[in-house]
């Protein structure tokens, strides 16, 4: 069985990535390629349960503690989803993955970079991304998209100062060559377009 092909899609809140996953997944389907579309962190039932509790404001775990959360979750999604799925021939679509703990964890909230590479080389070796696609939008133009950001998110509740340094993070990815920059200002329709495009290259 030749192995499927796996596609992930990074940005910050409001990017359009939940939209443009499921509108790929659509014209993936229509050429008659079978995709499984997915999201960090979650995807299965235990990763999930610790997005869940991630994204509890009840909760106050110091960076670190919420880097391990964020691993545990991939680690389990990777398992459970990810793998299978590829070694069954089929083209992964994956909301958010490794980009976005060197972002928010990395850049956001100043944990150590190549630690954060390190980990996230040790939890997902056994999986080649494809494509990583960055959804070029600003934090305050995502936010705004949303209607704000939503206060019953954790890491929501960050302030745009924060979504900033992510947002530079994810830009210099995309500058080292790591993500593909998809300019995401324009409308969903002309987004997709350009997505579908830059995916038909790895296909
Ligand atoms: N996180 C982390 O810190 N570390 C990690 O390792 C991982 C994740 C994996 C949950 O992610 C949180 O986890 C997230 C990062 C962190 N934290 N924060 N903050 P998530 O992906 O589930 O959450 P999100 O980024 O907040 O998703 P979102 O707000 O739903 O954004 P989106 O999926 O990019 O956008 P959307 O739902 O498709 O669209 C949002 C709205 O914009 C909606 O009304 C659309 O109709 C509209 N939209 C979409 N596209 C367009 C265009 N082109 N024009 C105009 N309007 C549009």
């Amino acid at each position: 069985m030749k192995q499927g092909k796996f596609i992930v899609l990074e940005g910050v809140e409001g990017a359009g990535k939940t939209s443009q996953c499921k509108r790929l997944a659509a014209a993936l389907e229509a050429k008659g390629i079978d995709a499984v579309l997915t999201r960090e962190p979650g995807g299965v039932p235990l990763a999930e349960r610790l997005r869940a509790l991630i994204l509890d404001t009840e909760y106050t775990p110091d960076a670190l503690t919420e880097l391990y959360m964020y691993m545990a979750a991939r680690r389990e999604h990777l398992n459970k989803i990810i793998l299978p799925a590829l070694a069954a021939g089929k083209t992964v679509i994956c909301d958010r993955f490794t980009y976005s703990t060197v972002a928010y964890q990395g850049y956001g909230r100043g944990v150590d970079i190549e630690f954060i590479r390190a980990l996230n080389a040790e939890t997902v070796k056994a999986a080649k991304v494809d494509i990583a696609l960055f959804l070029d939008v600003p934090p305050a133009v995502g936010f705004a998209r949303k209607g704000g950001a939503d206060c019953g998110d954790r890491m929501e509740s960050g302030g745009i100062a924060f979504f900033e340094r992510i947002y530079d993070g994810f830009k210099a990815m995309c500058a080292a060559g790591e993500l593909v920059a998809i300019d995401a200002t324009v409308g969903e329709q002309a987004v997709a377009e350009s997505i579908l495009k830059a995916v038909e290259g790895v296909l």
